[in-house]
């Protein structure tokens, strides 16, 4: 996107202020917090922090200059496993603090005081394990209540935990726990996904005998069909019971003191870990549940990510429950057993704020509006949404068929490596402009900038960069260690703990930066709309065209539910477009790609339409829902297809493979 001739992306062009019913209860609704943010930066901070309960109040907000070590909270010390559940326990320890609904219509809930309960006895029997500070504790669990337990009970002990994907393989899993010098892990005998039984303990055992080091494991009977143990294995009911009613001190953390590890979704390449803080990562997570989420206590807040990611472990997680809110998990799948599931859950649990991804919507869409129609959804106060960008007619569609036309919608940007959001609207201050994030949250320094890493004017497309610390940073970026090679983009290993992230600082010369490598365009307000990622976009004879700018023009055509774009090697231009759709129910094909044609033409130009309409009835994603655009580029050019352990639907490929060549 960076660079000359890159167009000009169209902006959105409402300007939908928020409702005054929503205005008038937001958590933050005072336009004067961004001038206050800027003028009092980095003391602003201290309102994160202060909604947390230190065991040492820190004093100082931030410790640092223009480039690392970059401190938050330094003099803080707390405990993350404190703030999220024993804190709450004079106000509310009857309410829920876990709503679990499994995949089979069984669910559980859980209040704060029973909460407390089931993390003190995980702790002390993890403790009895000779789990202490700072060892990594692998948790492999799918969404079952005792993976929030577990993570909560590892922050207790000041353990880190590291928490795996549960539809991983047992190579993925040994690699994660090498990597991280991972001694234990906690896994599950089996669970069902779309009604197949997942034996999770045999994936766990051959991750094991690939490991060089010892590994005490402890298997959660999750079925309850009684599980087989051998040297070294424990059954997590049996260590439970073996603890009843122990309590355990929480371990206080200074606030730059690891709380867990964490490996990227793997959407562009290799994952990567990365390593988050208790104290600046916890604060961070907060604020902007409360801010950009609107998430009070007494809220049921559902967020459909799987805690296998940074948006599970920051808004299933940290964020509500160190706000003390109900936070609902949710083990099962959208479509099953009907395509009204979600909704269901909706309405039985009278969810106040819903958060989920563009891909899921879409696909909310390609099932048909009559099903949230049938349910009612009248609790809902807030949406979000969050993992790429959400194309102008879905934002639509979300708000008028999810969030009764009235709902604000926050489209939230951030990264694993940044923790928590840094760019939204605020919902309760903010007007929403569907199509764009917004700006860049209160107190946090970002710019649009061209390959030379000069600012850009509104409207112009370039690179994202911040340029500011924030306290969600992961370590190794605020330690500036290990941070790889400063002259590019992708980095070697981190010195501090083999961490590697990726997006990098700039080069030694000039002010510091991270650089997210996303595409993005600001507008005269410096509302930012996000273009893809940079190293996915389209160079067709000497013009960059963003993934974005491409898939929404092909999404606005009447009869496509999704579509993604990638280059491909072409001997007269360099590359041609290769424009994958995915039409929704009984849409008519030949007709379609005509119209796909045109709509391209128009709104970007003749230079831009795409060489290859394929049709398809699903695009490759990860397991994390994103659409993988190096394996449609693979495809395209008949390459070998590489690493594809990310992906969640690998029996597309050969038609992909097929529909691409024999057009
Ligand atoms: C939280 C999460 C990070 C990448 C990021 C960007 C894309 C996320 C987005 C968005 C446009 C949004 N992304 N949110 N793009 N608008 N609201 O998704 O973390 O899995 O690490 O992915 O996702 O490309 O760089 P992660």
């Amino acid at each position: 996107m960076t660079g000359e001739g890159s167009g000009r992306p169209r902006l959105g062009g409402e300007r939908i202020p928020p409702p005054e019913w929503f205005r008038r209860q937001a958590t933050v609704s005072d336009p004067d917090v961004y001038d206050a943010f800027e003028s009092e930066w980095p003391d602003c901070w201290r309102r994160a922090g202060d909604l947390l309960s230190w065991d040492d109040d820190p004093e100082t907000v931030f410790r640092g200059g223009e480039t690392p070590p970059f401190e938050w909270f330094p003099d803080g010390r707390l405990n993350a496993s404190y703030n999220c559940v024993d804190r709450h326990l004079d106000e509310r320890k009857n309410q829920r603090a876990l709503v679990w609904e499994g995949p089979l219509g069984d669910s559980r809930s859980y209040t704060y005081l029973e909460l407390h309960r089931e993390v003190n006895e995980f702790a002390a029997a993890l403790r009895d394990l000779g789990v202490g500070e700072d060892d990594v504790v692998t948790l492999y669990l799918p969404m079952v209540p005792e993976l929030p337990v577990a993570m909560l009970a590892c922050a207790r002990l000041g353990a880190i935990h590291n928490v795996v994907f549960a539809g991983f393989s047992a190579d993925a899993l040994a690699e994660r726990m090498a990597r991280a010098d991972s001694a234990y892990l906690v896994t599950c005998d089996g669970y069902y996904r779309r009604g197949d039984a997942i034996a999770q303990k045999n994936k766990a055992d051959n991750a094991r005998l690939a490991l060089d080091h010892d590994v005490e494991v402890v298997v959660l009977d999750h079925l309850g069909q009684g599980v087989h143990l051998g040297p070294g294995y424990h059954d997590y009911g049996d260590l439970v019971a073996d603890h009843a009613g122990a309590e355990v001190d929480p371990v206080a953390r200074d606030a730059a003191d690891s709380l867990f590890r964490i490996y990227t979704s793997g959407t562009t390449g290799e994952p990567r870990g990365v390593t988050h803080t208790t104290g600046g990562y916890l604060a961070h997570v907060a604020w902007t549940a409360r801010s950009v989420l609107d998430i009070r206590p007494e809220d049921t807040h559902w967020c459909s990510a799987d805690i296998g990611w940074i948006t599970g472990h920051s808004y299933i997680v940290y964020g509500p429950l160190a706000l003390g809110t109900t936070t609902v998990l949710y083990g099962g799948t959208a479509d099953h057993p009907e395509k009204d599931r979600l909704w269901k859950l909706v309405d039985r649990h009278a969810v106040d704020v819903f958060y989920t991804a563009p891909t899921a919507i879409r696909a909310f869409m390609k099932w048909g509006k009559e099903h949230p129609a049938r349910h009612d959804l009248s609790s809902l106060r807030l949406l979000g949404t969050v993992g790429e960008p959400i194309d102008e007619p879905t934002w639509r569609w979300y708000r008028e068929h999810i969030g009764g036309g009235e709902c604000p919608v926050v489209d939230t940007w951030w990264q694993t490596e940044t923790g928590a959001i840094l760019v939204s609207t605020l919902p309760g201050v903010d007007p929403m402009k569907p199509g764009s994030a917004g700006r860049p949250l209160p107190g946090i320094g970002a710019a649009v900038v061209d390959a030379g890493g000069e600012p850009v004017d509104p409207g112009e497309s370039g690179e994202l960069v911040l340029t500011r610390p924030w306290p969600g940073m992961p370590r190794a970026l605020a330690n500036g260690t290990g941070w790889g090679a400063r002259d590019g983009r992708r980095t070697a290993a981190d010195a501090d703990s083999s961490d590697s992230v990726a997006p990098s600082e700039s080069p030694d010369a000039g002010p510091w930066r991270y650089h997210p490598e996303d595409g993005a365009v600001a507008d005269a307000e410096g509302y930012l709309t996000f273009l893809g990622r940079i190293d996915e976009a389209v160079n067709v004879a000497g013009r960059r065209f963003s993934t974005m700018e491409l898939e929404s023009t092909i999404v606005g055509v009447e009869g496509v539910a999704e579509a993604a774009v990638v280059g491909a090697d072409d001997e007269s231009t360099g590359t041609a477009i290769y424009a994958y759709v995915a039409p929704e129910r009984d849409a008519p094909e030949a007709d379609l790609r005509q119209r796909i044609r045109d709509a391209v033409e128009d709104a970007i130009g003749a230079v831009a339409i795409p060489a290859a309409v394929v049709f398809t009835p699903d695009l490759p994603k990860t397991r994390s829902g994103k659409v993988m655009r190096r394996l449609l580029r693979a495809v395209a050019n008949d390459e070998d297809l590489g690493d594809t352990s990310a992906l969640r639907n690998p029996e597309i490929l050969g038609e992909l493979r097929s529909r691409t060549h024999d057009k």
